[in-house]
């Protein structure tokens, strides 16, 4: 264990027989996959440590500004195959378990997936972890050890059945718990105010509960592994203190329940990627990671400068993840001027200096909002502190740019009045921050147009766009082996660090010879595809259908049911009209709904219905398979992306802010059936109009059905098709014996107003629907516009957008500024 950099297959295979030992039963004749698993990644683990303290050692001498990503969410998925790959050690693994008798492939189906987040903006943080590892940066990610993170997905009679996430059942071989850093969180109590010698005011806060916040560390291993970063999970537990006064005192029961109190707190997930409910235990859960976060950054930061807090703007950047992390922004307020005490200018100034802010969602619903009630009882002290910020705000800015505006002071205020008393916390953080971020061309612009036209006339230089991306790392270098090797023949270079380097492929989209390697590759993921469908689903397909894909979280405007629409109007047309015909095709779907989201397990519902019918009916031919395949995850995610023909990208136009799982099956080869929304726009542009499906209204005639009257009815009396499968919710046709059990569905696009617009669309998407059979029947065509597509997805990766961060906002640290500075500098 000397030369912990030794990667000679004999070398190796020593270090997985000596994990061997620490893993394995010594009285059994076989060793289990876990324990290969195990000792393999220990094995690893060996190098990836000794490279975080070369890592942290060379951040320490380079004096850059070092970045903070705050983020209650982080989709890590499987690691074990991502750092073989970064660390340039899996053929040597490899090799190493084939001579111990072990298929390495085999092995990673052991490991559970790190499923602490919800969808997109979970997986988004784990690409940038991915990205600022690999591009060097000195990166710290900031999350939660939740004991759960999301719920596993299970149909019963097509329903779905959440059960608890158990990732660490047998223990994570890759965390490592860092007593030295623990942290202290207060919760609750009062404030008292002292009036000292020369008037001088302080505010003590008495807490009414102490809780300890325990750090997990997970490494980021950069590709190439140079770097490894951190990811820190905060874990909660009991302050010891308060446990063994109640303890000593025989009050046993009492201990227990402070006990349980504390460790609820980073117990699970909150399974919900688009609505904030306003629960009380979430506000606890983002305040308890936000002072944690808080008080290491200002730990490391002290460790090493002392007290000279002049550098601590050039030092430290804190990019919030959405506005879960906003309390950091009041908590580093309040440990300057409670705990440093700071004049409050000062700590003003000093947040302004180092806080980014970026926007996932347009969604009204999704703004979080936090009631002054439960701010107030929770944190009295943070609270004292976003009234001031909203005084300074509102008197300091607002007043100056409209004097005496009182609509205006009333719609930008931190405060909302109604329906009830409470913080709004997109304010707070477009107030502090000096940089907001949207992640998509369309949607920064529209957060600027719709979201904050005001804040955006305040300070027109703060909103920017940084478009998402994705690792070419775990999106094909990992999950597409086929298709890797494919392209390390043909592209000189390193792709997977450049990924415009995949533009050489553009020269090769018409010769016959290269199309037909590339749909080989296709047909071969396909194929392991198909297996896993008949394992998981006991569904038969064929790997020539068209695999016509839509994997996301299940929710209105993604219009998962305009896609069901289309499989239901297909099916009519196979049983009515005789001449019709089509290219085989399997519709697969991958979703979890959210728990409470009514509608949303109605439309897995209703799909699973669909499927069991169109499946099991003959007349079908086969013409279609539906697949709804369960518990979708980044690692089920990674056998789907490589397998896909076509890529459904169908919400309303202005509803997804960016997508990325559209830019992952772009980059495997697969066409886009999408409307002109979020990065389908930009994927569009980049891979030209004729390689891509785009239908339906845009933007600006959404708007306009908006300001007119949309009346659904209207499509209906009008689109004969359309009819006929609307009214077969209402029949038993797809449940048999129960009729109508579907009909929430009907109702929601006919009755309800449908805010998603899903009927004005149908339309238009049968007819591109249409054009995408005729042209997979092409095959020549489709395999060239295929390979476009891989070729002109260069712009979407993430190691792109981790330069556009750190070019834009992170390498920019503002100057003190006054207000008119602010507003003169754009
Ligand atoms: C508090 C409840 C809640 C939880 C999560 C509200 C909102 C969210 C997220 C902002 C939802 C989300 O994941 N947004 C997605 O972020 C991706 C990464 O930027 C985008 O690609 C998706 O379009 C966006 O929906």
């Amino acid at each position: 264990m000397d030369h912990p950099q030794a990667q000679t297959v004999a070398e190796f295979k020593a270090r997985i027989e000596h994990y061997l030992t620490q893993t394995a039963l010594p009285d059994k004749a076989a060793i289990s996959a876990k324990a290969y698993l195990k000792a393999t990644c220990m094995a690893i683990n060996d190098v990836i440590h000794h490279r975080l303290h070369e890592t942290v050692q060379r951040h320490q001498t380079a004096q850059s500004r070092s970045i903070n990503y705050l983020s209650l969410e982080y989709l890590m998925g499987r690691m074990l195959s991502n750092n073989l790959h970064n660390l340039d050690c899996f053929a040597v693994a490899a090799e190493a378990l084939q001579a111990l008798g072990v298929e390495l492939t085999d092995l990673f189906e052991e490991g559970h997936d790190l499923a602490l987040g919800n969808g997109g903006l979970g997986r988004l943080a784990a690409c940038y972890l991915d990205s600022m590892a690999t591009l060097e940066l000195d990166a710290m990610g900031y999350g939660i050890h939740y004991q759960h993170g999301l719920f596993e997905q299970q149909f019963h009679h097509g329903r779905q059945i959440e059960t608890p996430d158990e990732w660490r059942e047998y223990g994570s071989p890759w965390e490592v718990c860092r007593p030295e850093a623990e942290q202290e969180v207060f919760l609750y109590g009062h404030v008292e105010i002292d009036t000292g010698e020369q008037g001088k005011v302080t505010k003590t806060w008495h807490p009414g509960q102490i809780i300890r916040g325990v750090p997990w560390d997970v490494p980021v291993v950069g590709y190439r592994g140079k770097t490894v970063n951190t990811l820190r999970l905060w874990e909660s537990r009991a302050s010891s203190h308060f446990d063994w006064v109640a303890f000593n005192e025989g009050n046993y029961q009492s201990a227990h329940i402070a006990k349980n109190q504390a460790e609820t707190i980073s117990k699970v997930l909150y399974p919900n990627d688009d609505t904030a409910a306003g629960k009380e235990l979430r506000f606890i859960q983002q305040y308890f990671f936000c002072a944690c976060s808080i008080n290491d950054i200002l730990a490391r930061f002290q460790e090493r400068f002392g007290d000279d807090w002049s550098q601590f703007p050039s030092q430290v950047v804190i990019q919030l993840n959405d506005t879960h992390p906003t309390l950091a922004i009041v908590e580093l307020m309040r440990v300057f001027i409670d705990q440093h005490q700071w004049a409050w200018h000062d700590a003003w100034e000093m947040c302004q200096q180092v806080f980014a802010y970026t926007n996932h969602t347009l969604l009204p619903e999704a703004l979080e909002t936090w009631s002054v009630d439960l701010f107030q009882r929770v944190l009295p002290r943070h609270l004292e502190i976003v009234y001031e910020i909203n005084e300074w705000f509102l008197n300091q800015v607002v007043n100056q740019q409209w004097p005496g505006d009182v609509a205006k002071r009333r719609a930008l205020s931190l405060i909302a009045e109604t329906p009830e008393k409470s913080v709004r916390m997109a304010h707070l953080c477009v107030v502090t921050a000096y940089r907001v971020n949207g992640v998509a061309a369309i949607h920064s612009e529209l957060v600027k147009s719709d979201l904050f036209p005001e804040f955006h006339q305040l300070w027109p230089s703060k909103l920017v766009n940084v478009t998402n991306g994705i690792t070419p790392r775990r999106w094909l270098k990992v999950c597409n082996p086929k298709l890797s090797e494919l392209l390390d023949q043909h592209i000189v270079g390193d792709w997977a660090l450049d990924l415009t380097q995949l533009a050489q492929l553009k020269s090769l989209a018409d010769d016959a010879s290269f199309q037909q390697k590339f749909m080989a590759v296709k047909r071969h993921n396909k194929q392991c595809l198909a297996q896993t469908i008949w394992q998981q689903c006991q569904i038969r397909v064929d790997p020539d259908a068209l695999f016509d894909v839509q994997i996301k979280r299940l929710h209105e405007y993604k219009r998962q049911h305009l896609n069901l629409l289309h499989i239901m109007a297909l099916y009519w047309r196979i049983l009515n009209e005789p001449d019709f015909t089509m290219h085989p095709r399997v519709f697969i779907f991958g979703a979890k709904a959210a728990p409470g989201y009514y509608l949303a397990k109605e439309i897995i519902y209703a799909i699973n219905c669909v499927a069991e019918t169109i499946n099991n009916d003959a007349r079908v031919k086969g013409l279609i398979k539906v697949v709804f395949l369960p518990n979708y995850r980044v690692s089920l995610a990674e056998k789907i992306i490589p397998a896909a023909d076509l890529s459904e990208q169908i919400s309303t136009a202005g509803k997804e802010a960016s997508g990325t799982g559209n830019m992952k099956l772009a980059l495997n080869g697969a066409l886009t059936i999408g409307t002109m929304d979020g990065a389908n726009i930009e994927i569009a542009e980049e891979v030209g109009r004729e390689n891509i499906f785009i239908f339906g209204l845009n933007v600006e005639q959404i708007k306009q059905l908006n300001n007119e009257h949309y009346e659904p009815w209207h499509y209906y009396h009008q689109d004969s098709l359309l009819r006929h499968v609307l009214d077969s919710f209402l029949s038993d046709q797809f449940t048999p014996g129960r009729p109508g059990e579907l009909s929430a569905i009907r109702d929601s696009l006919l009755e309800a107003g449908d805010p998603y617009r899903v009927l004005a669309d149908f339309q238009s998407y049968c007819v591109e629907q249409q054009r995408v059979n005729d042209t997979f029947c092409n095959s020549a065509r489709w395999a060239k516009m295929a390979i476009l597509n891989t070729a002109s997805m260069g712009k979407f990766n993430s190691d792109r957008s981790i330069n556009d961060y750190q070019r834009l906002i992170w390498s920019q640290i503002p100057q003190k500024k006054t207000l008119q500075q602010w507003s003169q500098a754009s």
